[in-house]
């Protein structure tokens, strides 16, 4: 299997930290996404959306949408398993998990930063403060819908704390402050001493 990846996307790095925790070995190819790499034509024809990540399998098949990655992943390998044993907490851990990938992470997408600069003339100022109110009412939500144990729902770190760590990787990246999130920060620490978020990280990657 073959990942095409970005070692700053933060859905490429959902992937990874799904990888590590598995134990999977996985080649890994790097799209460069501020050289536009993502739209070159043979990139495009694995991802139509000229986004990463994509998982191309041995037998050619392509899987895009991290999440669908990570859940063939986990239907793949089962241990240790990606969501609470108990449903209703698995659907809690799923919907921060959608929580972060469909309401907070597509608003400050690269695609959409550019079209409003190119499109819309967005001054850099207006873009960081663009990207800091998405970042930070969506991580506002998600305190409130995590109960850390120290993972964001039990012992074992979960789908949620794979879409959360890359997310709160973005906030400090674009200066969001987390002090209103005592819940996330503790869930943050329990995530930089696992050994699989430690491997995921993007300064781990080698081309950072
Ligand atoms: N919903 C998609 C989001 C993927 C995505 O937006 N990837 C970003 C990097 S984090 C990307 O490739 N952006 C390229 C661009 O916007 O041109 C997923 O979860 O896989």
């Amino acid at each position: 299997m073959i990942l095409y990846d970005y070692f700053r996307s933060s859905a490429a790095y959902r992937v990874r930290i799904a990888i590590a925790l598995k134990g999977l070995i996985i080649e890994r190819r790097p799209i460069h996404l501020l050289r536009g790499e993502q739209r070159n034509p043979r990139y495009r024809a694995k991802n139509p959306l000229a986004i990463v990540p994509t998982l191309e399998l041995d037998d050619g098949r392509l899987i895009t949408q991290s999440l669908a990655i990570i859940d063939y992943l986990d239907a793949l390998t089962p241990d240790p398993p990606l969501l609470p044993k108990e449903p209703v907490v698995a659907a809690q851990a799923r919907a921060v998990a959608l929580t972060i990938a469909c309401e907070i992470h597509p608003l400050a997408n690269l695609r959409v930063i550019e079209a409003l600069q190119r499109q819309f003339g967005a001054k850099d100022a207006q873009i960081a403060a663009w990207r800091r109110r998405w970042i930070a009412e969506g991580l506002a939500a998600v305190e409130a819908l995590i109960s850390p144990d120290p993972f964001a729902f039990g012992e074992k770190p979960s789908l949620a704390d794979l879409c959360l760590i890359p997310q709160v990787y973005n906030a400090r990246r674009f200066d969001v402050p987390l002090d209103d999130c005592p819940r996330i920060q503790s869930v943050d620490a329990a995530c930089a001493a696992h050994p699989a978020f430690l491997a995921a990280h993007p300064q781990a990657q080698p081309d950072a």
